[in-house]
């Protein structure tokens, strides 16, 4: 991941290393069960790329902002590829942003992607297409000739293209409440689509997979979700199976497919939890079950896409390790055997860390929607996990404080 952080926008790579470690603390545990488990989920979950193609305008940028959450567009340039081809990447997504066919352009439509696509064929493995969303603008009329001759190129290249009709300027149906009419203008299109028709009205065919009608705002120019719910649907449902795990996390829209992904690290968690407590550990040993603990929080931060480690400060991801085997241990229900003291038994472990994960994956959740925000958490969020939460929102306010 770092031999691509040059083509990172909007990221400061280097952030993170150039913070001195302060001096480690002479402790059983550290952060780097959690960054490991962070890096290894990085590489096993890989990187989901979308190729999105389309006239300058049309609406590109502002489906990608709105399904993935980043705002690329804004933040500058991505690595130009080629005339007309940008691509943009962080860890778990890759956008090919592909202009439409010049008007005017020597080469032919088909010719042009076909040149393009070639380029990008050459790039690595991580950076390969799996999905197309081929963008047009909702209030056209039609097709042109030269998005027929593109989509017959891509669908050559065997990529599965999803047709996607921006702008459409869903109004609220006044008779049925919750669904939305379209205009005149999109639905003929629509019905173009459905039985396409070239100029001498003979009958084409034209390979894209699914049609998608969406909007990133409305009229107002706010934020609209129409059609992206749908939207994510099909492109998983297109994605290839290897694949589709780094889409879920790439993606912004979808919680539930996060936390599908996440309760099995639970479980897994639980388990290994358990099994290290198969011989009941007595408290002061109980740092045992950090390592675990962390891992799994590393791998569920992954899920949700969360930079932690550029969130949270050098050695606070320690204390937490601290605060998790030490209070949440210490408040929890821990037997005490006559003889040996307070031990912390399988069951109690499982538990502990079940609950400690599920914690961290709602606490996750939060930040991931924005729901949360790190600098004013309030007690009542000691419900997720008591004692840590403590010392993210002290490692929250650092990262506030030195940006
Ligand atoms: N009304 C409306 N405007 C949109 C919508 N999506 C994008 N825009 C606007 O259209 C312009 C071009 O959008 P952009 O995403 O940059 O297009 P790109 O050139 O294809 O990447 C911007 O001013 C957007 O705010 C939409 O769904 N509805
Ligand atoms: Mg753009």
């Amino acid at each position: 991941m770092t031999s691509e952080s040059e083509s990172k926008p909007g990221t400061d790579a280097t952030a993170a290393e150039a913070t001195p470690e302060p001096p480690r603390q002479q402790h059983e545990f550290d952060e780097r069960p959690f960054l490991d488990a962070t890096s290894e989920a990085k590489s096993r979950y890989g990187r989901f790329n979308l190729a999105v193609i389309g006239g300058s305008g049309v609406g590109k940028s502002s489906l990608v902002n709105a399904v993935f959450g980043r705002d690329w567009a804004k933040v500058g340039k991505g690595l130009p590829v080629t005339r007309g081809v940008q691509y943009y990447n962080d860890d778990s997504l890759g956008i090919w942003d592909v202009e439409g066919f010049e008007i005017g352009s020597p080469v032919a439509p088909r010719e042009q992607l076909r040149a393009n696509l070639k380029v990008i064929a050459e790039h690595p493995a991580d950076r390969q297409i799996a999905v197309v969303w081929y963008c047009v603008k909702s209030n056209d009329d039609r097709l042109t000739p030269a998005d027929i001759e593109m989509m017959r190129e891509l669908d050559a290249e065997g990529l599965p293209v999803i047709l996607v009709l921006t702008k459409v300027d869903a109004a609220k149906n006044v008779i049925i409440p919750g669904k939305r009419s379209i205009p005149k203008g999109v639905q003929e299109f629509v019905d173009w689509l459905e039985n396409p028709v070239d100029e001498n009205n003979e009958s084409i065919d034209i390979p894209y997979k699914r049609v998608i009608l969406t909007a990133a705002r409305d009229k107002h120019g706010k934020a609209s979700g129409y059609g992206l719910g749908e939207l994510v649907t099909e492109t998983l449902a297109l994605s290839p199976e290897d694949e589709k795990d780094a889409f879920r996390i790439a993606q912004r829209l979808n919680l539930p497919w996060k936390r599908e992904l996440a309760r099995p690290v639970i479980a897994g968690a639980a388990s290994a939890a358990a099994a290290a407590a198969a011989v009941p550990v007595p408290i002061a040993d109980a740092a045992i079950l950090a390592p675990i603990q962390l891992g799994m929080m590393g791998r569920i931060a992954t899920i949700y896409d969360l930079e932690i480690k550029t969130m949270l400060s050098a050695g606070a991801l320690a204390q937490l390790g601290v605060q998790l085997a030490g209070k949440a241990l210490a408040s929890s229900a821990i037997k005490v055997i006559p003889g040996v003291g307070s031990v912390v038994n399988a069951g109690v472990a499982a538990a502990l860390t079940a609950a400690t994960g599920e914690g961290w994956m709602r606490l996750c959740e939060q930040v991931h929607t924005g729901k949360l925000d790190l600098a004013k958490v309030n007690d009542s969020l000691g419900d997720y996990v008591p004692g840590f939460l403590d010392v993210f929102r002290k490692m929250a306010e650092q990262k506030i404080a030195k940006s």
